[in-house]
């Protein structure tokens, strides 16, 4: 990769609004020179908080960093304004009247990534730290940002380099009949490096789902109870609550936090066959809703029992179902969980059944991987390995093994960006908001 050639770019770093205090960054070659003409008197020392006069405009605290000790690795200036957006515009007015740029979303820390301060992943985990809805997704991010996931494909990429470097060797000398690396060595390294790869593999399951949060879907016959236990789950009256059969006919949807992950419930309509139209539609959308749900709660009005057609739905449902039995007030009921509404009975005993499913089921460990991009690039590098095991099993020529190798150990370079494409990284930071 070139040395990238950096201009100076302006943005707010906080949200638009009023607040106690607004950051504006200016990121480039210009950034001092920048300030100097804002504040129209000397440069503060570095790494200073420095109270300054913007004449004319807010009084400020400003911290300059040095390249190449900033967070981008670029002469980088933060300014920390009173939270008047007002005041903010006018310093990014003022930025923009002496030579910066408008930011673009994320460019900050792309510039962090072109100057080799973060690899990709931890640009990527920034992203999903500041979008993190619960402590527990901001810690798993924070790891990832730390370099757990980081420092494990690099670990492995580094076993593969060296089998690179040690099987070219042999080629290079083949004619003296030295051997750099026997092939039984090569195996057994290429073994341990596939099981580490197939072990990252395994955890985007989890990590995508503590990254995006869960869907929870709660199903039942007509009057079962599914809207009054939303509107308990949530603590509102969200959903409208009838003795009528077939109230609800769109999905209604709120996230609460369930062990430490947004879950996302969805009332849905009471599931029957039913020649009203609306209802109809209602009925299909729950049932897709289910289709895609990782939790379904199932409702079970007591007072009716578990009918036969309870148990078609149940039949034709996939995956773990958690059944609840409700308007355990009304009637005795012998099932592991039932609930009442209205004499609040069983309400923290269903969730702490769905904090221990969650817990177990979806949470990840640090270190996972948390999206599509770092888990095709895991997966090339599986594809790959398979492949040049294959190769040592199959080929006489050392070369086949090694084209193989190549591709994975390229993989995991694209994992942490150690080779980066630009079309990857505008990908990657065009989510990103800008400041940031
Ligand atoms: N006694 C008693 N009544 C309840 C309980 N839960 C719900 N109900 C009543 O049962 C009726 C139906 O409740 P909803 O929550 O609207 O039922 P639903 O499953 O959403 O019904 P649909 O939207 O029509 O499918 C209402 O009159 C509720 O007040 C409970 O635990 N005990
Ligand atoms: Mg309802």
């Amino acid at each position: 990769m070139s040395e990238p050639a950096f201009d100076t770019i302006v943005a707010p770093a906080t949200p638009v609004g009023l607040s106690a205090l607004a950051m504006v960054r200016i990121d480039g070659p210009g950034s001092t020179s920048i300030l100097t003409e804002l504040t129209r008197s000397g440069l503060p020392a570095v790494r200073n908080a420095t109270l300054v006069e913007l004449p004319e405009i807010d009084q400020c605290v400003v911290v300059r960093y040095a390249a190449p000790h900033s967070f981008t690795g670029n002469d980088l200036v933060e300014l920390t304004l009173h939270g008047n957006p007002v005041l903010v515009e006018q310093v990014i007015a003022a930025c923009v009247a002496h030579g910066a740029r408008i930011a673009e979303p994320g460019e900050f820390t792309e510039r962090a990534v072109l100057n080799g301060k973060l690899d990709l992943v931890q640009a990527e985990s920034i992203a999903d730290l500041i979008n993190a809805r619960t402590a527990l997704q901001a810690k798993l991010s924070l790891s990832n940002l730390e370099g757990v996931l980081s420092r494990k494909a690099t670990a492995v990429r580094q076993t593969l380099l060296e089998v690179i470097a040690r099987l070219e060797a042999a080629l290079d000398f083949s004619e003296e009949g030295y051997e750099f690396i026997a092939r039984d060595e090569v195996r057994e390294r290429l073994n341990e490096a596939q099981r580490e790869i197939a072990a990252m593999a395994e955890t985007y399951r989890r990590g995508h789902a503590t990254a995006t949060g869960l869907n929870a879907v709660i199903l039942g016959r007509p009057n079962a109870g599914k809207s009054t236990l939303l509107n308990r789950l949530v603590g509102t009256d969200r959903a409208i609550v009838t003795p009528i059969p077939g109230t609800t006919r769109d999905i209604v949807r709120e996230t609460i936090e369930i062990g430490g992950l947004p879950v996302t419930l969805a009332d849905t309509a009471g599931l029957r066959a039913t020649a009203n139209v609306v209802e109809g539609i209602g009925v299909e959308r729950a049932r897709a809703a289910a289709r895609s749900a990782d939790l379904i709660i199932y409702l079970v009005d007591a007072t009716v029992g578990l009918t036969a057609a309870d148990q078609a739905e149940l039949d034709s449902l996939d995956g773990d179902v958690l059944l609840v039995f409700t308007k355990a007030d009304l009637t005795h009921v012998n099932a592991e969980l039932s609930i009442s509404a209205v004499i609040d009975h069983g309400i923290d005993e269903l969730l702490r059944v769905l904090d221990h499913r969650v817990r177990k089921q979806f949470v990840a460990s640090e270190g996972a991987l948390v999206n599509e991009r770092q888990h095709a690039a895991v997966l090339e590098c599986w594809g790959a390995l398979a492949a040049a095991q294959q190769a040592l099993a199959t080929a006489l020529d050392e070369q086949m093994v090694l084209v193989d190798l190549y591709r994975a150990a390229n993989s995991l370079g694209l994992l942490v960006g150690a080779i980066t494409r630009d079309d990857i990284l505008s990908e990657i930071f065009g989510k990103f908001c800008i400041g940031k």
